[in-house]
């Protein structure tokens, strides 16, 4: 038996409630306007969801496949589509960020005075020498000037890169010098687990020796904590950028304009950047907002908790919102700061109607559980997203049940910084959700799941996840680098001899009898255990099942019998820690997962840690706990959120 047919014992299914479907944004009409005729969709959505200055007349070029050129010959600002526009039809009014720091203090700022700070901030930056094509690195808390520098970069036609401000000062000036930015946007400081984390200066650790590309460093003043200062480098934002005029007309640019690279990890060393350009990543970034998020713009409050340093904070707190001109929250500081429940405080401030996080955090609030979040009104709740790894059914009723108050949707959404926006989710009025599942690619959308070879895998088979038709908000490149973009996504599967070529996301995925989609978790973290292929995801879903589980992470490591052994890192819920001892809670656990999957599936070991390594937008290092689990040597940890969880788990291991 191949193990990941096991996978899925989960039956329970979620139908639309009817009073859902009666209102709901995206109707059966979508997929059959799709399948009639992919291109001429995707053609319609972009007219539809944009204002385009010139409009085009050729909606896809694949004649250089794999490099894409979608709705080329057309033009716009991307910056307009967001904010003038929505001025201009009267809806200058609304507010577009209400913006939430971590201290306490708030900010609501509409659509008429966002498009004003846009404008004022793209004077600044063109004064400072910013034009067409020139890159300009974001280094910055989330504070609506994050927003700000993002859109008045895209509106002179010029690249943002934006660096995760809790990157260090190395990592942010390999991102400057690979992309050759001549700006950089930071701040004094930002406010983190209630303190402030310092920007500035490792922006000027970054740039010490005066050998960069950067001319100038603009710093918006924040965390009030004192900064050295750089004369004639150095400039203050509200100097600035808060004196300049209000008047500044966009100027359209071609579809193709190269609008921000986003650099990820990879499986080498150097991180890559990952090329969006303009039109079709618009488009797709609308459209999915619009109907995966069933956004209602004049009623609804739209949460995203994801940082702009992350695609997701691109694509569903800047482009997609703005551009479908939804009221959203933004919040800078940490969940639990000052208390466990702030988020959910939020919420209720603000009526939130729709949530969309990560796994991670919803299972950490599981961790804490739910007398926190039951402090506060969440009734305006209507809709939940999961995005960032598979969320685990328990987690995924947790979910519904606590913040959605057993009624709201829950949309799961796969996606990568790769593909722009949002490639496979359920859509909320149409799709009976299936826990644990991110269901069916989207209407305009084809995957498949290949085995080896690359011939499609039938229902209740598991391979390897491809796209298998270009996207409007595909990567259209990797900085700097077109081979290594043709090598990593597109030499798995080729094509050729009749055959397009296909993407290669790099996850595992799974077809089920109904042909719907499960994420197995990527390649590399798909065990073979005695010849069986098993998931990290399918086991950690298994463990987390059981009551005393809080939080689980599984890797392969190496066996001198089964090629590969499963190795579980768990941590116990705090009301559970005093139940059983370690040795006892192993021993319980290898039997529930044996239980529940099947005996191939039962854990070598199960340690009990205290933290998991995590990075810091939440993705488990598997890497570093195979490297406990081998016995070797820790390998590189900067790129953990907290670089002393390895030392915490090996001691406690000890
Ligand atoms: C948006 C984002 C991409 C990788 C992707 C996959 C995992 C994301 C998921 C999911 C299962 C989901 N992933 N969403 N796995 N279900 N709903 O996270 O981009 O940071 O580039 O990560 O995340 O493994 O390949 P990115």
């Amino acid at each position: 038996m191949n193990s990941i047919d096991s996978l899925l014992h989960e039956t329970r299914r979620f139908p639309p409630a009817p009073a859902f479907v009666e209102n709901a944004v995206a109707g059966p009409e979508l997929a059959e306007a799709a399948a009639a005729d992919r291109l001429a969709f995707w053609g319609d959505q972009s007219r539809q969801l944009l204002s385009w200055s010139t409009p085009f007349t050729q909606t896809l070029d694949w004649s250089e496949a794999p490099f894409a050129k979608w709705f080329a010959d057309g033009r716009l600002n991307v910056a307009y589509n967001c904010l003038d526009r929505h001025v201009e039809a009267g809806n200058g009014d609304r507010i577009a960020l209400h913006w939430e720091g971590e201290p306490g203090d708030s900010r609501s700022i509409t659509y008429e005075e966002l498009t004003a700070d846009v404008k004022r901030a793209a004077n600044t930056f063109a004064e400072l020498g910013v034009g067409h094509g020139d890159r300009v690195a974001i280094y910055l808390p989330m504070i609506p000037e994050a927003v700000v520098a993002m859109l008045a970069v895209a509106r002179l036609g010029a690249i943002h890169s934006v660096v995760f401000g809790g990157f260090s000062a190395d990592s942010l000036r390999a991102r400057i010098d690979d992309a050759e930015a001549k700006l950089v946007i930071t701040a004094d400081g930002g406010w983190r687990k209630g303190k402030v984390f310092p920007l500035k200066n490792a922006v000027d650790a970054a740039l010490a020796d005066g050998a960069s590309t950067v001319e100038h460093v603009l710093v918006v003043r924040r965390g009030e904590n004192t900064v050295e200062w750089t004369e004639g480098r150095d400039l203050w934002w509200h100097d600035t950028v808060e004196e300049a005029s209000d008047e500044h007309d966009a100027e359209a640019f071609e579809a193709e304009n190269p609008l921000f690279i986003l650099y990820t990890s990879g499986t080498t060393g150097k991180p890559k950047g990952i090329l969006h350009t303009s039109g079709g990543y618009l488009t797709q970034a609308a459209y999915t907002h619009k109907n995966v998020f069933d956004l209602h713009p004049e009623t609804d409050v739209y949460w995203c908790t994801a940082d702009v340093g992350w695609i997701t904070g691109h694509s569903y707190v800047v482009y997609g919102p703005l551009a479908n001109g939804a009221t959203q929250v933004i919040y800078e500081g940490t969940p639990d700061t000052p208390h466990p429940a702030r988020w959910w405080e939020v919420v209720e401030k603000y009526k939130v109607s729709i949530f969309y996080s990560a796994p991670t955090a919803i299972r950490s609030f599981m961790k804490i559980g739910r007398q926190e979040p039951q402090k506060y009104d969440l009734s305006s709740i209507r809709l939940l997203g999961s995005v960032g790894e598979p969320i685990n059914p328990e987690a995924w009723i947790w979910y519904r049940d606590i913040i959605g108050a057993g009624a709201a949707p829950i949309v799961d959404t796969w996606w990568q910084t790769e593909t722009g926006g949002i490639m496979i989710s359920a859509l909320p009025g149409l799709t009976t959700l299936k826990p644990g599942s991110a269901q069916v690619p989207l209407p305009g959308i084809s995957v498949d799941v290949l085995s080896e070879d690359g011939t499609p895998v039938g229902n209740g088979e598991g391979g390897l996840l491809v796209v298998t038709e270009p996207w409007p908000s595909m990567l259209r490149g990797i900085w700097g680098d077109p081979e290594r973009f043709v090598e990593t996504y597109w030499s798995k599967f080729p094509g050729g001899d009749g055959e397009p070529p296909r993407y290669f996301a790099g996850d595992g995925a799974r077809k089920d009898e109904d042909g719907d989609i499960w994420l197995l978790g990527r390649v590399d973290d798909v065990m073979n255990v005695s010849g069986h292929r098993l998931s990290t995801a399918e086991i950690e879903s298994a463990l987390v099942s059981h009551p005393w589980v809080a939080e689980s992470a599984v890797v392969g490591a190496n066996d001198e019998t089964t090629g590969q052994a499963v190795v579980a890192f768990v941590i116990v819920k705090a009301s559970q820690a005093d139940v059983a001892t370690a040795a006892e809670a192993a021993d319980v656990l290898r039997a529930h997962v044996a239980q529940q999957i099947g005996a191939i599936a039962r854990p070598r070991q199960v340690f009990i840690v205290t933290e998991l390594p995590k990075t810091r937008s939440g993705k488990i290092m598997r890497r570093l706990l195979r490297d406990v689990a081998e016995g070797r040597e820790i390998g590189d940890t900067t790129t953990l959120a907290d670089t002393n969880v390895m030392q915490i788990i090996t001691d406690k291991l000890k």
